[in-house]
């Protein structure tokens, strides 16, 4: 086979590349390596930055997050037993957020993909990138036990933090940053109206919680746990327990609970390769960078790659190079602004034992500053929605 772009992986990144290059008119294929009921089985992400949603509605990609979507104007920080509004709205000049989980918009872009009739390749076995030091390089994988190779242009690797791709670039052509922390999210799905309509993020001294959800009927929740526990240790009753008591009184008297449809622990990480170049080969979202998720950076960071390689490639298949050449700069600029708040709002919001008391009060200090100054909580909302995308 012979394409103009090969994208390796179908999360969001791969998902929205190949929308935005196919409509235009490039010639793609997305090599996958999971089932599409895997992929789609995975709970993620649930709130989309506006840049996301305006991205979704650019691509026509949006009839039912427009449908079924949540805008929310804020969010609600809770620390020493009481709840206190930031008002992203008022506070960002009129941005806000919307709750739509990352599984709708996978499949929303893989059922227009599908629809429009452009090429998936689902359980490709044995990926593998080749010669993207050249102007010809390759994608080879084994599907039903027959090898293929993939011909193209340019080869995008959209295949999250344990990818092939980066993997494949010579050691000394990266240099990575990584912070790993020492708890993990505990996170559990249920089907169970939400305890309240924003968002809560708690600092408790047994540490951290969040409120989440993603219909007016299906509530997604989150406590830090350790970095030891097992899924299986948590029985939902042990969850609801838990998170109740780092609630404020209100919340956990009003929380509503009932037995969970997905529960999961996902450890946390702070990480950057740079570059996110390398001849024809092109890194965008978690295969470059990676945020822990206290500041729903992830998802909205890998569509903001992906905004600039689709122009950047368009403009390649133009004859115009500068597009290229400029990406990897370009995107580690918003990356790493990304990198600092998500780091910022996990270190002011959980429990780092080896902070001590002395830590927790700081933490509280900062917190208190941050409800009582409009600077602080400008500097909070302005990001939190999305920081303005360079030119
Ligand atoms: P993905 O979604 O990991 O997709 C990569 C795809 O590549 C496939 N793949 C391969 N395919 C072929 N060959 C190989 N060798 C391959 N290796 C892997 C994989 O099967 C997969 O289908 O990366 P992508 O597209 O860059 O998207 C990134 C986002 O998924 C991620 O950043 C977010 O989910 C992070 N995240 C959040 N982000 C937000 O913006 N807002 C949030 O509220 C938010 N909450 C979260 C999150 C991540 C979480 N976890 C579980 C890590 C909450 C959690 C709990
Ligand atoms: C979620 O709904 O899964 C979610 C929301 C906000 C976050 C992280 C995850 O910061």
């Amino acid at each position: 086979m012979r394409v103009q772009v090969a994208i390796i992986g179908s999360g969001p990144a791969g998902l929205f590349l190949g929308q935005i290059l196919s409509r235009a008119g490039i010639h793609t294929v997305i090599i996958e390596q999971r089932s599409k009921d895997y992929v789609l089985g995975r709970i993620r992400a649930g709130v989309l930055e506006q840049g996301t949603v305006d991205l979704l509605n650019e691509i026509g990609v949006n009839q039912r997050m427009n449908a079924e979507g949540m805008y929310h104007d804020g969010i609600e920080l809770c620390f020493n037993g009481a709840r206190h509004r930031i008002d992203l709205k008022a506070l960002s000049g009129g941005k806000r957020v919307m709750v739509y989980g990352q599984t709708e918009v996978t499949h929303d872009l893989m059922d227009a993909r599908e629809a429009a009739g452009y090429e998936t390749v689902y359980e490709a076995q044995n990926v593998s990138v080749h010669d993207f030091d050249t102007d010809h390089p390759k994608v080879r994988y084994m599907k039903d036990g027959v090898a293929h190779e993939v011909e193209c242009d340019v080869i995008a690797g959209c295949d999250g933090f344990h990818g092939v791709c980066r993997a494949s670039v010579p050691q000394d052509a990266v240099q990575t940053y990584e912070r790993v922390y020492p708890f993990g999210w505990l996170g559990i799905l249920s089907d169970t109206p939400p305890v309240s309509d924003e968002l809560i993020y708690s600092n408790h001294e047994r540490g951290f919680a969040l409120c989440s959800m993603r219909s007016a009927t299906r509530s997604r929740y989150y406590v830090q746990c350790s970095l030891d526990d097992k899924v299986e240790q948590w029985s939902d009753e042990a969850f609801w327990n838990e998170l109740r008591l780092r609630l404020d009184d209100e919340a956990a008297e009003r929380l509503v609970t009932g037995p969970s449809i997905e529960k999961s622990i996902a450890p946390l990480r702070s990480f950057v390769a740079e570059p996110m170049r390398f001849g024809r080969l092109f890194l965008a979202g978690d295969a470059a960078h990676i945020v822990p998720p206290t500041g729903a950076k992830g998802l909205n960071l890998a569509v903001a790659d992906v905004r600039y390689l689709s122009q950047a490639l368009l403009q390649f298949f133009d004859g115009d190079a500068h597009g290229i050449d400029t990406y990897s700069q370009k995107c580690l600029q918003r990356v790493w602004k990304a990198e600092r708040f998500s780091w910022w709002m996990t270190s002011l919001m959980h429990k780092f034992p080896e902070n001590g008391a002395f830590g927790h009060k700081i933490q509280q200090a900062e917190l208190a500053y941050l409800i009582g100054s409009e600077a602080a909580s400008t500097s909070l909302a302005e990001n939190y929605v999305g920081l303005p995308f360079e030119a």
